[in-house]
């Protein structure tokens, strides 16, 4: 085998690794709200998708989701909790409050109104 041949194959292999990292071995983000004088916060980014993907949160304290919505793309206008019957505008280029008490553990999905974007919350008790 040629030299050139050699170094096509090695970047063959390696993309191939890259792919099968980036889709499957990823780590998922996912962040904790912070705790504070009785009550959770958590920022969330909104554009073309939720950041942090994952929020964790404990069961029985006030949550507050604080979402930053950084677009106007209507995709992303309404916020869905559908488990705490949670169904939201979201002000684009701006910060929307959305306050709950989880009252219940488990993983939670939220989503845009059409479910494109998705995104998981997770509470513990
Ligand atoms: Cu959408």
């Amino acid at each position: 085998m040629s030299p050139d041949k050699i170094i096509v194959l090695i970047g063959g292999i390696g993309l191939i690794g890259f792919i099968v990292w980036y889709f499957l071995m990823r780590p998922e983000e996912k962040e904790e709200a912070r705790t504070e004088e009785g009550a959770q916060e958590i920022k969330i980014l909104v554009e073309r998708g939720y950041a942090p993907e994952t929020i964790i949160a404990k069961k029985g304290i006030l949550l507050k989701l604080m979402f930053e919505r950084k677009e106007e793309d209507s995709c992303s206008e309404r916020l869905l909790i559908p488990e705490f019957k949670i169904n939201q505008f979201l002000t684009p280029n701006a910060v929307t409050e959305i306050s709950f008490v989880p009252d219940k553990a488990g993983e939670f999905e939220f989503r845009c109104g059409m479910g494109m974007l998705h995104g998981k919350l997770i509470v513990k008790s």
